[in-house]
């Protein structure tokens, strides 16, 4: 009996960590109006090239046809070395899982990256915690070649204590474990004026 027990064990465990994209959990039963307002990024795991590099605040809105946007500014160094805060907009595309979406991107300056990213929704509680996850490219054996993913916190300080043992465990679902660094809020991006544009869909 217990043999069994330990074999499902390890076939759950194996089954949870084969890293394959495709068999990557995201957030059941999402609601996006619950996911709605301000999220700091805690956290994150960069992509290849040119990223968001601290100071990370999202704000996320839900339009009046059920279609999520969003704001999102951080500091981002460009061209030689030229550091600045980064007003980006996007527009979400509902997929047929309620907790994946397409999310199209742009900054409100034309010289900033513009894209088209996966934004899955791994895990939140919608009032402390979020762990997201975007693969940009897929390799040939089905894991993530390029990709990023942001812990986000309802609070500027950090995720709470009681949260971190959850985060922890879905870093380690989607295969990411100790691949983040812990992103700063030192007041650099917040003297700029607050963004409220809505992004032209
Ligand atoms: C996150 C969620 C909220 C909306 C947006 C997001 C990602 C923004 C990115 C911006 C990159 C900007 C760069 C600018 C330098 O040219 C996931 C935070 C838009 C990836 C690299």
């Amino acid at each position: 009996m217990l043999r069994y027990v330990v074999a499902l064990c390890l076939l759950a465990v194996s089954w949870a960590q084969d890293c394959q994209v495709a068999n990557i959990q995201v957030m059941q039963n999402f609601d996006k109006t619950r996911y709605a307002g301000t999220w700091y990024a805690v956290g994150k795991k960069d992509p290849e090239g040119l990223f968001l590099l601290d100071n990370v605040v999202a704000q996320l809105t839900v339009i009046e046809d059920g279609k999520m946007t969003a704001t999102a500014r951080g500091r981002v160094i460009i061209l030689n070395n030229w550091e600045m805060c980064a007003d980006m907009l996007a527009s979400f595309e509902d997929t047929a899982d309620p907790a994946k979406f397409r999310m199209k991107y742009w900054g409100v300056a034309s010289y900033l990256q513009t894209g088209n990213d996966d934004h899955w929704v791994i895990d939140t509680d919608y009032d402390n915690y979020a762990v997201h996850y975007s693969c940009r490219v897929v390799d040939a054996d089905g894991t993530c070649l390029d990709g990023y993913s942001f812990i986000f916190s309802r609070h500027s300080a950090g995720l709470r204590a009681e949260d971190q043992p959850i985060v922890t465990q879905k870093k380690r679902d989607i295969c990411l474990l100790g691949k983040y660094r812990r992103v700063e809020h030192n007041g650099f991006c917040e003297n700029s004026e607050t963004i409220n544009a809505e992004p032209s869909l």
